[in-house]
């Protein structure tokens, strides 16, 4: 078994491994979307599907002793940033062995070996919190960085412009990601928001900003790459705003019947996952033989966690007690 931090490792500079990732949550979200239907989990969940390559455009950039709050929406994440399929499946079946213990569920993910902080429910709550580390690691003069990432809905709600106001004012190393996916909840966002690019709020805190095509891993990496750069050499935040597509209604039994004809077609023409496969491809280091063999390998894989984590024990009643207060030393 390979732990988080060689899973996360192992992306490093290899093409094929960004693939196969991406391969991993696409495959892990439609079981978990199975799971769901067939009344085999319980509570509710909120799928990725169509956000790969901004997860694995993260990963990539960022150092593991970095840290990330994200959002509820956040298996993609979890599992780009090294977590196993097991360790995700279990948490979310609510099984001890999950990577919050099983008392966390789908929102909850969790890693500190790989620089992820608890994801959150609270629509806006990672900011603050990414704000509070790169201030943490400004005054420790450590060169890490905070990030944010968090939904275009998030960006119409007061933490969000307090978040970007102190992080200018204090040129903290932190950088805030809208997953810009087009709906928050059951609303578009041209019902919700007067501006299309969001990322020129950042002009009302002095702050640089970046516009990124989120399918294309390449242009999130080159884009994240210079925010990280700006926030290492001191020169303080960035906000930046991937331009991506919700393939899923926003959680469990959402059949997102509200979306306009065609809409989703259109963007399924620019899947993430389609896209790394062609550039793939055009650089000879894929073919038709290589992908078919990734995919069995990888509807195995999640298939063998899946067993594996609904033979897992639950957690015990106390366990609701632990880890809520730091245990002082006596
Ligand atoms: C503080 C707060 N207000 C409202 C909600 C209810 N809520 C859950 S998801 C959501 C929409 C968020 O949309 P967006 O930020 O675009 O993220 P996405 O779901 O598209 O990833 C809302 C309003 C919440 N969870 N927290
Ligand atoms: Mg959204």
């Amino acid at each position: 078994m390979m732990t988080s931090l060689e899973r996360r490792n192992a992306l490093k500079g290899n093409e094929l491994a960004w693939y196969e990732r991406m391969l991993e949550i696409r495959e892990f979200e439609r079981r978990t979307n199975e799971l769901f239907a067939a009344g085999l989990i319980r509570g509710t969940t909120h799928l990725c599907v169509g956000q790969e390559a901004l997860d694995i455009g993260l990963a990539t950039t960022l150092n593991p002793d970095d840290v990330l709050a994200a959002t509820y929406r956040s298996h993609g994440v979890a599992l780009a940033f090294g977590l196993s399929s097991h360790s995700v499946m279990a948490e979310i079946m609510g099984k001890a062995t999950g990577c919050a213990g099983g008392v966390g569920g789908s929102m909850h993910m969790c890693d500190s070996t790989v620089g992820l902080l608890p994801t959150s429910a609270i629509i806006g709550g990672g900011m603050p919190i990414a704000v509070g580390a790169a201030l943490a690691f400004q005054v420790q003069k450590k060169k890490n960085v905070g990030v944010a990432l968090f939904g275009d809905a998030a960006t119409n709600i007061g933490a969000f412009h307090e978040s970007l106001n102190l992080a200018a004012i204090w040129k903290l190393p932190v950088i805030f990601v809208i997953d810009n996916n087009v709906y928050g909840e059951y609303t578009r966002i041209d019902l919700s928001t007067p501006i299309e690019d969001l990322h020129l709020r950042a002009a009302s805190y002095a702050m640089p900003s970046i516009k990124v095509d989120g399918m294309d891993v390449y242009a999130v990496q080159a884009s994240m790459q210079e925010a990280v750069d700006r926030a290492r050499r001191g020169d303080g935040p960035t906000l930046v705003e991937a331009k991506t597509y919700r393939f899923s209604g926003h959680s469990r039994a959402d059949q997102a019947l509200y979306r306009p004809a065609g809409e989703l077609e259109h963007w399924q023409k620019r899947d993430p996952i389609l896209l790394t496969e062609q550039a793939l491809i055009k650089k000879g280091i894929l073919d038709q033989a290589k992908i078919e063999a990734m995919k069995t390998k990888i509807v195995n894989l999640v298939d063998s966690a899946i067993t594996q984590a609904q033979a897992d024990p639950e957690p015990s009643a106390k366990d609701m007690f632990s880890n809520v207060f730091k245990e002082m030393r006596k």
